[in-house]
Order: C-alpha cells, then sequence, then structure tokens
C-alpha cells in the first residue's frame, strides 16, 4: 500500500523514488514485520495463555518436554499476521506471484489452525488424521501448482544444482512436482518443530537464501550474468522472503529457548509451504533440498526410522525420531543440539548460494 500510495508523489517529491527499489522495500518489510511480532508477541503470550491455548506433551517422548507441558502454542499466527501486514504495506501488490505466496500462506495457515485447534478441543497432542491433513495440503498445493503453470512464459524446465545445462522439461507434470515440492518442504518443517528454535532458526536461514535467490532471478541483467532462468516479476518476492526473515527473528525472540510460546501447526505447515512456493516460483526447486538441507535430514530420519521399524518389527536406527529427539536422549542438552542444528543450517545454506557460481 505505501508502495502504491507514495511511489507516484516521486515526480513531485524526488525523495519517493525510492519506493521503487526493491532493496529498499525489502529492509522496511523485514522490520515492519519483526516489529510487528515483537510488540504483539507478549499480548499474544498473555491471550492464549488466557485462552488456555497450551501445548500437550506426549507421554512417549523425551522426559526434559515434560515441563513444557501448557506452553502457548499457535504462535505462527502471529508470524502469518506480521509477514501478511508487512507485505500489505510494502510490496506491489499488481505482481501476480505476491498473491499466490499469499495464498499459499493462508491455505496452508487454515490447515494448520484447523489441526491446532482440533487438538485444543480434543484436549490431546493430535489433530486431524495425516490422511486428511496430507489431502489438504496437496489439494492447496495442487492449486498453487496450476496457478503458477498458467502464469504467462512461466517455464517448466527444472533446475539441476551445479549442472546449468541439465534442465529436464516436465511439461503438465510440472504441476505436479510443484505440488511434492510444496507438501514436501511443509512437512519436513513441521517434523523439525520440535525443539524451541530449532524450525523457525534454519526457516530464517533459508528465507534469507531466498531472498538473494528471488532478487536475482527476478533481476534480467543479474539473472543472465549468473545464467540463471529469469523469472519476470519474482524479484518482489525478495520483499515476501525479507519479510519472513524479519518476522522469523520477531518470534526467535520468544521462541528461543526456554520457549514462552510455541509456532504450532498453523506456523510450521505455512512456513515450509511458503519456502516451498519461493522455490517453485524462483526456478531453484531443487535446490531446497540444500538450502533446507536440515528440514531434509529430519525427514529422512523419520522415514527411515519408520521403515526400518516396520522392517524389523520394533528396532531402530535412532533412539527417536525425528533425529532431534535422538541427540537428546543421547543426553546432549537442548540448547546445544539447537544451536549445532542451526551451525547445520547455515553451512547448507552457504553451499546451495555457491552454486550461484558452482555451475
Ligand atoms: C509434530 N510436534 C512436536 C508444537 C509445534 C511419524 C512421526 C515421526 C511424526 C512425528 C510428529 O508428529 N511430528 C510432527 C511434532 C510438538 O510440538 C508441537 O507441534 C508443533 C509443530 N507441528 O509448534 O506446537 C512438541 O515438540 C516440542 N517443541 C518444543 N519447542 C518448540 O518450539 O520443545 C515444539 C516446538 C511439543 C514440544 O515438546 O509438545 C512433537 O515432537 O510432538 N512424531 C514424533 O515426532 C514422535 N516420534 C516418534 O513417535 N518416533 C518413533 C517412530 C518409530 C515413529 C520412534 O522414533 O520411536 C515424537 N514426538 C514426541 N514424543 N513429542 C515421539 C515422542
Amino acid at each position: 500500500m505505501l508502495y502504491h500510495l507514495l511511489y507516484p508523489l516521486h515526480t513531485t517529491f524526488s525523495v519517493f523514488n525510492v519506493f521503487r527499489y526493491i532493496t529498499f522495500r525489502t529492509i522496511y518489510a523485514s522490520l515492519t514485520a519483526f516489529f510487528i511480532c515483537f510488540l504483539l508477541g507478549p499480548w499474544m503470550i498473555r491471550k492464549l495463555s488466557m485462552m488456555q491455548v497450551g501445548q500437550y506433551i506426549r507421554d512417549d517422548g523425551p522426559k526434559s518436554h515434560f515441563d513444557k507441558a501448557g506452553t502457548p502454542t499457535m504462535g505462527g499466527t502471529l508470524i502469518i499476521l506480521s509477514l501478511t501486514a508487512a507485505i500489505l504495506l510494502w510490496s506491489d501488490l499488481t505482481n501476480y506471484y505476491v498473491w499466490i505466496v499469499l495464498f499459499v500462506i493462508i491455505g496452508y495457515g487454515t490447515i494448520g489452525f484447523i489441526d491446532d485447534y482440533l487438538m485444543q478441543v480434543k484436549k490431546r497432542s493430535m489433530g486431524l488424521t495425516v490422511r486428511k491433513k496430507l489431502l489438504l495440503q496437496f489439494i492447496v498445493a495442487l492449486v498453487t501448482g496450476i496457478l503458477v503453470y498458467i502464469t504467462p512464459d512461466f517455464s517448466t524446465q527444472v533446475t539441476i544444482p551445479f549442472f546449468k545445462k541439465i534442465q529436464p522439461d516436465f511439461g503438465w507434470g510440472y504441476i505436479i512436482f510443484a505440488a511434492f515440492v510444496i507438501v514436501g518442504a511443509s512437512n519436513a518443517v513441521n517434523l523439525t518443530d520440535g525443539l524451541d528454535g530449532l524450525a523457525i532458526g534454519p526457516v530464517i536461514i533459508a528465507a534469507a537464501t531466498y531472498m538473494i535467490f528471488a532478487y536475482v532471478s527476478g533481476h534480467i541483467k543479474i539473472a543472465g550474468y549468473l545464467q540463471l532462468n529469469y523469472v519476470a516479476g519474482a524479484g518482489e518476492l525478495t520483499i515476501f522472503c525479507g519479510a519472513l526473515a524479519g518476522a522469523g527473528l520477531g518470534f526467535l525472540w520468544f521462541n528461543a529457548y526456554p520457549a514462552q510460546i510455541f509456532m504450532g501447526d498453523v506456523g510450521s505447515l505455512s512456513l515450509g509451504a511458503f519456502l516451498g512456493t519461493v522455490a517453485v516460483i524462483t526456478k531453484q526447486e531443487i535446490l531446497l533440498a540444500l538450502v533446507g538441507g536440515l528440514f531434509v535430514i529430519e525427514a529422512l530420519s523419520v522415514i527411515f526410522q519408520v521403515g526400518f521399524f516396520k522392517m524389523t518389527s520394533g528396532k531402530r536406527i535412532f533412539r527417536m525420531a525425528p533425529l532431534h529427539h535422538h541427540f537428546e536422549l543421547k543426553g546432549w542438552p537442548e540448547p546445544k543440539v539447537i544451536v549445532r542444528f542451526w551451525i547445520i543450517a547455515i553451512a547448507l545454506a552457504l553451499l546451495a548460494m555457491s552454486t550461484l557460481k558452482l555451475r
């Protein structure tokens, strides 16, 4: 809105020219989202506590989690609110991709909200059934895939990291591929969200990384120079990624160990889906496995553990899956697991960024 209200004034006051720049608007969107989250956080925590929206803790998990019972959850609503407000203020609302990403966040936020809400109503640690949750996730993801596919000039070729000459064209199959990227990312972030700040830290790191990729792929000259797919309009997602990083930092303030609030499925499902969608639009779909490598490691630990558990009728590879529980049960203090996992996430994001040159 600020962009639409203030930029036209640049013909009279040249200072408003600054609103034209994506970089300027990204910084302010990020600060706006941060401050909304930071300032509303205490109010939200009080409100959720008053409404008794507290976490139920499974009794088969690590014992160190038992005293987390009652921590207010559904803090993801605050992230979504601050992110949306920052986007409405600072981005170009005529941009089609901005609306696609908003649709994804609100769609997945609603699925997560229903899940969290049912958990509260049923007063136990399970909300929607896995099957229903997956079905809803696929419906929103397929609609998103179609919306992207029908965008004029959107390429259905898939970028393979480190190999610029190999770009398989998926044709209409791209819709299904995009849906898998979005659903996979959403669930991987959800599985990671099991220790204080463990999910939001790598989400901030991934958002900051895609902020660079969105800028580059939406800039015809830089994309050409780096021999990346140019996606007209994708530059506006730089602002979105910056706002997510800002909102994430604001949330981390309260979610840092020992957490005063959890994000809930409303947060984890929507943030994961956000990353998947941005990866699709910026044409860095497969690179997400590296940018969000920590989420992939956590998801793989569950796949292997559950597979092995079923095949061997009860034997385990890890002490407990997802992987963060394994290290907790080995005796690592929670903050140590969290910070070490963040370090891995940063290293993987740097590796992913090197593909800008190493191709
Ligand atoms: C949800 N939810 C957290 C919080 C957060 C297939 C199976 C591996 C699935 C998996 C699962 O259900 N994962 C998804 C994980 C929960 O956090 C809530 O959920 C939201 C995210 N969706 O925002 O609202 C708990 O995590 C802790 N937490 C924090 N700080 C945070 O900032 O400490 C969360 C956020 C919270 C809190 O304790 O209550 C969760 O872990 O439940 N299932 C599992 O993860 C279970 N694993 C399992 O059963 N593994 C088995 C294999 C054979 C399937 C095994 O390895 O033996 C574990 N989860 C728990 N206890 N809680 C096992 C035991």
